[in-house]
């Protein structure tokens, strides 16, 4: 009689905890206030703090799209920090670096990647480049985190573009019938596909302003001083059973890479104009 006693007691109290326990846990907190203007642009702040920032220059004359950046508003634009590990911000296993630059009609996106395995077997504009070797570009103009468009090309020089309304949405890979028109064209150091060594590869784009016109809050082209969120990022098969890397100009710092409070600061400049031709001495007075 005891022990069945005990047990009933015992009993009790393991579904008074229970109760008690559960309740704790499906207790949910009371909706927060909507945070006001001041309090989403303190949080954007902060969010921003510690990204990579990159001045983009105004190109004088537009470069041939031809995947290498030997033109001269390339030798005279600002290039990136090395790209780091994706989740540490640690130096990469392997080089890549970008430089940017724009002008009235067009955003422009350079990127140097080494890589001693090329491999990219996709054909078809708007394929999965992001399972083999691909650079990624992803551009949020405004920097609200909604409304930002991605962009890759492959070594190949197959491109895949599209957009999203917010993080991730619509799913699964967002406004794929979006259609950028960028130029893009690529030069290979190596042979993709193949089981020789390779070199790398470079991807010179040229994308039209026009392909931000688009969405909930479109964008229009920038002026000299604006900033506009970008990160960029290189996936990078490995041979057979090895997997994929992957390095970016601004680490996530998670397995995603569409984390918009992430993405690095761009900011537009222009040369200054030509200062003009300081006007001749005066002549000197004739005291003959
Ligand atoms: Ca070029
Ligand atoms: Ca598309
Ligand atoms: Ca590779």
């Amino acid at each position: 009689m005891r022990r069945a006693a005990w047990t009933r007691c015992l009993r009790l109290l393991v579904v008074a905890s229970a109760l008690l326990w559960g309740g704790c846990v499906e207790k949910r907190p009371e909706a927060a206030p909507a945070p006001s203007r001041t309090d989403r642009s303190a949080t954007a702040a902060r969010a921003a703090a510690g990204v990579p920032e990159l001045d983009a220059l105004r190109f004088g004359a537009p470069p041939l799209i031809d995947g290498h950046l030997d033109d001269p508003g390339w030798q005279a634009a600002d290039e990136t920090a090395p790209f780091v590990d994706t989740m540490t911000g640690a130096p990469a296993p392997f080089a890549s670096r970008a430089r940017i630059g724009w002008d009235a009609t067009h955003l422009y996106v350079g990127v140097e990647v080494d890589d001693d395995f090329l491999q990219s077997t996709f054909t078809r504009h708007d394929a999965h480049l992001w399972e083999q070797d691909c650079v990624e570009l992803m551009v949020d103009p405004d920097g609200d985190g909604r409304n930002y468009f991605e962009l890759q090309v492959a070594p190949t020089g197959v491109t895949f573009d599209t957009r999203y309304d917010s993080r991730r949405q619509p799913q699964p890979f967002g406004h794929t019938d979006w259609e950028s028109h960028l130029d893009a064209k690529v030069a290979v150091r190596g042979t993709p596909n193949d089981a020789s060594a390779d070199g790398g590869y470079t991807v010179e784009a040229a994308i039209p302003w026009a392909a931000f016109d688009a969405g909930p809050t479109p964008a229009q082209p920038p002026r000299p001083g604006d900033v506009w969120r970008m990160n960029l990022y290189v996936l990078d098969a490995r041979p057979h059973g090895q997997g994929q890397r992957a390095a970016a100009w601004s680490p996530p710092l998670v397995g995603d890479f569409h984390v918009p409070s992430r993405f690095g600061r761009v900011r537009f400049i222009a040369p200054p104009p030509p200062s003009p031709r300081p006007p001749p001495p005066p002549a000197a007075a004739d005291t003959r």
